[in-house]
This record gives C-alpha cells, structure tokens and sequence, in this order.
C-alpha cells in the first residue's frame, strides 16, 4: 500500500489548524514548492547546460550574479505571480520590492522574502546549495503593500522554509506549528513528508564558522571557538568543525545532528554578512520551531525590526544550550 504524504495532501491536511483560513497560504506554500522543482531540474543538470558561471552582472549589494540565482529569482517570482496569493516579493536579487498587480492577485495578503539561490559559490564545485524563504501577512489588509509591509519583525512570520538542493532534494517548512521536511522524489517528481516534526537536539557536537576569519572575529567568538575546540571528555570535546559555506546545508546538517552555527561581525563584515529580512529570519523562525535558539548575539533575530531591505545581522542558531553558552561567552567581553 502507497504511504507517502505528498507535500501537497500535507499542506491541505493542515489548513484544519487555521480554521479561519481561506487556503490562500496553502495555495501559496504550493506554488513556492512547484518553482523549487524547476529550479531543482536546472540545479540537476547544472553542468551540462550553459547555466554554470557569472552572468556578467552585479546584485545591488555588488556581488556577482550567477546565471543560475538569476534563473532561480526569475522562477519564484513568475510561479508567485501566476499563483495570485502574493502582492510583493522582495528579493536578494532585486535591489527593490517586487510589487505584483495583476487581476488575480489584487485581493492577495502575501508578502514574499527570499533568497532565491543562497550558497552560490557552490553552484560550480556541485556543492549543496539552498533557496530561503519568509512569508509575511500585509500590516493592512484593505490597502496598498509598502516597504513597511516588508520591514516586518521576523516575529511576524507566518511561515518560513527553505529549500536544500543536495545529494537529495528537501523542502523544509514552518507555519508557526513546528518543523516538517519533505524530500523530492524525482521518479514521481513530488516532494512527499520524510522528516515529520523536525527537532534540533538540545546539545550538539559540531560548531560550523568560516574560521579563516578568525583574526577578523570579536574576542567573545574567538574565546567560544576555543572552547569548542579544547579536551573535555565530560562535553564531547574537542567538538567537530563543519563548515561548507551554504548557509541552508550547514544550517540543515546541525538541525539534525545539533550544532551551532555562526556568523558574526567581523572587519570584513561589520554588520555581518548574512541578510536579515530574507536569510537569518526565516532560519531563526525554523530553528526556533524546531526548538533551538537564534540570535545576533545579545538579542533574538526574529524581534530585531528591519530597518531596510537588504540589512545584514550577526547570527549564531542551533542547538539551544551550545548557542547559551556562545552567550555566556559573548558577555564577558
Ligand atoms: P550568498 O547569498 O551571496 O550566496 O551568500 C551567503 C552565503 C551563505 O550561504 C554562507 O553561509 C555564507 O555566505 C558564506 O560566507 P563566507 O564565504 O564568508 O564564509
Ligand atoms: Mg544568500
């Protein structure tokens, strides 16, 4: 007998927790899913086809452009616009919002944050890279999106995912009643539940930081990495250092396995480097669902108020009791 849930019996199975909902973030949730199977098919048979490389163009916070991000951004939007649940998308890839109007989607209460290919450069070595993706409710119903609309604190979330294209293809996502992940099985071309109710352990082993960086780290992250990295029998430590330099796949390792995961401020990156609205919410709100903890350091990520699109902000998720000890850290600087 066939047991598989597909994404989408999944998503209308759980419309019941919303009793008011009229199905418009599930319809929404579904078209997201249909572009990440497009982007997949291209992802698949990057090396054959003419999609690997540079598209010769800058994004506006003056990094290369992939033909392949330029790709992925243009399938979101076209499946968000088609669907007629979204009313704006903001994009790493554009250096403005995206606002929708069209006939269909002149009643939609969606906002869209994404990133539409993080990880880029791993596109070339066959690395695993991912899409991250927020979804927020227009502040006013009755009138006209804004940026305000946009700049919502990561609290506000009403749904987050990502999607990992690795050695499998997975989409992960919350609405605010825990974690489920969903792995693509090509022969049917359907996402179908395989890791039901995520959990990310208490405590964990691995620590993931571009630790080449480590001169350019403040002195509270260098004191925890090493810490990290001292003998301890009673911790498990030494603990293993992973890093791949995608955010979705390190950040997906250690909801697994338990870890921690850091990208701090550093010279290079003041601010640090990862984007607010569109990269460290939606995984601060995953993690946060799947019972760890997200924060820059001193605050949660999801009640920092967004003061423009592509802000950038510290951020050190996982496995709850390794991310309050970074803390402990943090504080006697
Ligand atoms: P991107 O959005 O331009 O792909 O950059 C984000 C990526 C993350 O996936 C990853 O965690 C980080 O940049 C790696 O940065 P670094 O090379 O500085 O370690
Ligand atoms: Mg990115």
């Amino acid at each position: 007998m066939n047991t598989l849930k597909t994404l989408g019996q999944f998503i209308i199975e759980k419309q019941a927790d919303f009793p008011f909902a009229k199905g418009e973030l599930s319809r929404l949730l579904r078209d997201i899913g249909i572009a990440a199977k497009i982007v997949n098919r291209e992802v698949n048979k990057a090396g054959l086809v003419d999609i690997l490389g540079n598209a010769g163009t800058m994004n506006v916070q003056g990094e290369d452009q992939k033909k392949l991000d330029i790709y992925a951004n243009e399938q979101f939007i076209a499946a968000l616009r088609t669907g007629g649940e979204c009313c704006v998308v903001a994009s790493e890839e554009n250096d403005e919002c995206v606002y929708i109007e069209s006939e269909i989607s002149k009643n939609a209460k969606y906002i869209v944050a994404i990133d539409p290919l993080d990880g880029s450069s791993n596109i070339e070595v066959n690395a695993a890279i991912g899409t991250v993706f927020s979804i927020y409710r227009k502040i006013n119903s009755d009138q006209k999106p804004t940026i305000e609309d946009v700049l919502q604190p990561g609290n506000k979330q009403v749904a987050a995912g990502y999607v990992i294209y690795g050695s499998s293809t997975m989409l992960v996502y919350t609405t605010g009643k825990g974690v489920n992940g969903f792995t693509l099985d090509p022969s049917i071309g359907e996402f179908c539940l395989s890791h039901p109710n995520m959990k990310i352990p208490k405590d964990g082993t691995i620590y993931s930081i571009n630790e080449g960086n480590y001169v350019h780290f403040p002195k509270g992250v260098k004191d925890y990495i090493k810490y990290c990295q001292v003998e301890d029998k009673e911790t498990s430590r030494p603990y293993t250092s992973r890093y791949i330099g995608s955010m979705v796949a390190d950040i997906h390792r250690n909801l697994i396995k338990g870890g921690i995961f850091l990208y701090p401020v550093s010279s290079a990156y003041p601010d640090g480097k990862l984007r607010l609205v569109y990269e460290c919410n939606p995984m601060a709100f995953i993690l946060e669902q799947a019972g760890g903890l997200a924060t820059d350091g001193y605050q949660r990520i999801l009640d920092i108020k967004p003061i423009e699109l592509h802000q950038r902000a510290a951020i050190f998720l996982g496995s709850e009791n390794m991310v309050l000890m970074l803390h402990s850290f943090l504080k006697e600087v």
